[in-house]
């Protein structure tokens, strides 16, 4: 059974409220109204702050009015709902523990949001009839620290918003909304907070997410909205998604008609009444409710726009115009999630089925600025080999000397040099890999604009990881070595946090070396994958391949057994990548010979079917830059065509 709010969601457009701080300002409430000092709480922890802050006035903390003014909240939301509303946002944009602790009631985030979610649901149980149900969803903003710059940590904001949350929950709030969001990292912070209440509080309800993307034409910190996309689509959680404040209609336009192209999400969209215009030193909102209006018409007839609202300076008139013009309607036909809709019944995003995911758009990862798409016109997916501390002595010297600022200057010359994707590595004896890779991952998130791969075999490592990098990664490894608890672990955590993943083909016997083990590997890799309900465009199966440099004569025919791998396995998954470190077939030759084998073995990898590799880019020749005769050489090498001499 869908939640009664998707079931109403389904029939046709809602209407959202409009601003709340403006009403609360118009509401012309006396100074005791920010003042804590009944004793007569419901609350222990309430009447213990309201002893300790003997009558200060914290003026300016609209929160606080869900305890000492409930039914001026209550009577506002009621406006709204009389206006056309289908649903209000609880009065808890700053109820975390970062705002509030502005004020010195930090601990108080879970009484104000309940307090909250109940105020809002008396409002709509008052003006719900059976033909039209009127909603509550509990709405957390984005506070006053970005996680992204190290002015909060990911465990501060899941544990505050998990709090939130709860309290919302068991306010009984239909639904929870993250809005006004500015930093990718935090949205995951976030989410995962919200699906922790909803576990810890035993209620499963729809999330919705919004973000805000500035006149600039990016979210605060640079942030695209094609990365944002992708790296929310990759939470199943996540039913609706949709852009809130910073501009009004006119700015979001672009961003509107770029999710009703791409998202396969419901989307949301909840401008500001215009640009704010200062007069006498205050911020005016100008735009009409009939402009609103006008703006939300095309946005849900051209873009397949499916929640309608408003944010700053929009009043009960705007959202009365935009109600009578929208309310209700049916769905456009060529919005993508409205053409993608029989594919997710009920909204049901948990297990996506290789045909649900061939839906979305946007294939690929991102970083906290950018979308990479994982399908590259005319090359493959180019992954940064060098940022390893197993595969670059440069690399290596400055994480023993814990040069931050060099092994950025590192990944910023990978970037430069064409690389997609960089693959980061930082296990290296005698070093705390977990704490190498927090600091170092910090750095890359902030000044490096390609997507990351997070090479590790360590969970712990991959979850702190995880916890680091905003967008969404790839996660580099999974294989079946201790016969598979590693495999449960690691894709339980690419679905919590939102990443792909790269499985490679060795189990209890070690690496697979004929191409049928490779095959039969990779089968039993995405049997797990698809349990865990990753889309198979996530997954980057890796034949990999030794050395041909041993000169040992049992691998002489290794590199062979995987370019036949890749094809069976392209055959097989068409819509599987798949991906190798390239390097490796050449280890123990000197470098010129490995710069040629490297090129030749990729070469023959590419057209087979191969997707992505783990590359020194610069170092990779075109074979019209090979001469004619090495060129043969190195081939009669890969297939083990044996009358060649090879030193
Ligand atoms: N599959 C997957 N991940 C991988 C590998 C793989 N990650 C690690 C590795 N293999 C791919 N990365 C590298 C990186 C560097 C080298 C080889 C593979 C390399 N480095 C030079 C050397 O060791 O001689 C060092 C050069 C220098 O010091 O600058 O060859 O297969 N999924």
């Amino acid at each position: 059974m869908p939640a009664p709010i998707l079931e109403a969601l389904s029939e046709g457009v809602l209407i959202y409220d409009g601003a709340m701080g403006t009403q609360i300002q118009a509401a012309d409430l006396k100074p005791e109204a920010f003042i804590l000092n009944a004793p007569t709480y419901e609350h222990p922890r309430v009447q213990a702050a309201a002893e300790r802050l003997e009558g200060k006035n914290l003026d300016g903390c609209n929160e606080l009015l869900n305890i000492t003014r409930p039914e001026v909240i209550e009577a506002i939301h009621s406006r709204y709902f009389e206006a056309g509303s289908d649903i209000v946002e609880t009065n808890t944009f700053g109820a975390t523990s970062i705002v509030l602790a502005e004020y010195q009631i930090e601990e108080l985030v879970y009484e104000i949001s309940l307090e909250a979610a109940r105020i809002a649901r008396r409002a709509a149980d008052k003006h719900s009839t059976t033909r039209k149900p009127k909603f509550v969803v509990g709405a957390l903003g984005p506070g006053t620290k970005l996680v992204s710059l190290g002015q909060t940590t990911w465990a501060d904001l899941e544990a505050t918003y998990c709090d939130g949350f709860k309290g919302l929950l068991e306010g009984g709030a239909d639904a929870l909304l993250l809005e006004t969001l500015q930093d990718l990292l935090m949205v995951k912070a976030c989410i995962v907070g919200a699906q922790r209440a909803m576990a810890e509080t035993e209620r499963k309800v729809p999330l919705f997410v919004q973000v805000t993307m500035e006149q600039t034409g990016t979210m605060l910190l640079g942030t695209e909205m094609s990365a944002a996309l992708n790296m929310i689509e990759a939470f199943p959680a996540v039913v609706a998604f949709g852009i809130n404040c910073a501009t009004g209609p006119v700015e979001m336009a672009p961003h509107v008609r770029y999710l009703g192209q791409n998202s396969t999400r419901p989307i949301a969209v909840q401008p500001n009444a215009g640009l704010p215009i200062m007069e006498h030193g205050q911020a005016k909102y100008k735009l009409t409710p009939e402009d609103l209006a006008k703006h939300h018409d095309t946005f849900v007839s051209e873009f397949g726009v499916a929640m309608c609202g408003g944010c700053c300076g929009t009043t009960p008139a705007h959202i009365k115009a935009v109600a009578q013009a929208v309310g209700g309607r049916k769905h456009s036909a060529d919005a993508h999630w409205i053409k993608n809709r029989h594919l997710f019944p009920g909204f049901d995003f948990t297990m996506k089925t290789d045909e649900q995911a061939a839906a979305q758009s946007l294939v690929g990862c991102s970083s906290l600025y950018q979308f990479q798409p994982y399908h590259q016109d005319a090359s493959f997916l180019i992954v940064g080999e060098k940022t390893n501390a197993n595969g670059s002595r440069a690399f290596r010297d400055m994480l023993a000397a814990e040069n931050w600022e060099g092994l950025t200057e590192l990944a910023r010359e990978l970037e430069g040099e064409g690389s997609h994707v960089l693959d980061v590595c930082t296990a290296y004896v005698g070093r705390n890999e977990e704490r190498d890779m927090r600091i170092l991952l910090s750095h890359y998130n902030r000044h490096i604009t390609v997507p990351l791969m997070i090479d590790s075999t360590e969970w712990p490592v991959i979850e702190a990881s995880l916890q680091t990098v905003a967008g969404k990664p790839i996660v580099n490894s999974i294989n079946y070595e201790d016969g598979g608890g590693r495999v449960d672990k690691v894709l339980s955590l690419c679905r919590q946090y939102g990443a792909g993943v790269v499985a490679l083909t060795i189990d209890e016997d070690g690496m697979a070396k004929s191409a049928e083990k490779k095959v039969e590997i990779a089968d039993r890799l995405l049997k797990a994958t698809r349990e865990y309900g990753l889309p198979d465009h996530d997954v980057f199966l890796d034949c990999l391949t030794f050395t041909l440099g041993s000169g040992d004569e049992e691998f002489r025919e290794s590199a062979h057994e995987t370019i036949k791998a890749i094809e069976e396995i392209r055959r097989r998954h068409p819509r599987v990548n798949s991906i190798l470190g390239v390097s490796n077939v050449s280890f123990g030759l000197k470098p010129a010979t490995r710069q040629i084998l490297n090129s030749t073995f990729l070469h023959y990898c590419l057209e087979a079917g191969l997707t992505a590799a783990i590359v020194h880019f610069s170092k990779i020749k075109p074979e019209n830059q090979i001469e004619p005769d090495v060129w043969k050489i190195a081939t009669d090498l890969v297939y083990d065509r044996r009358e060649f001499a090879f030193r």
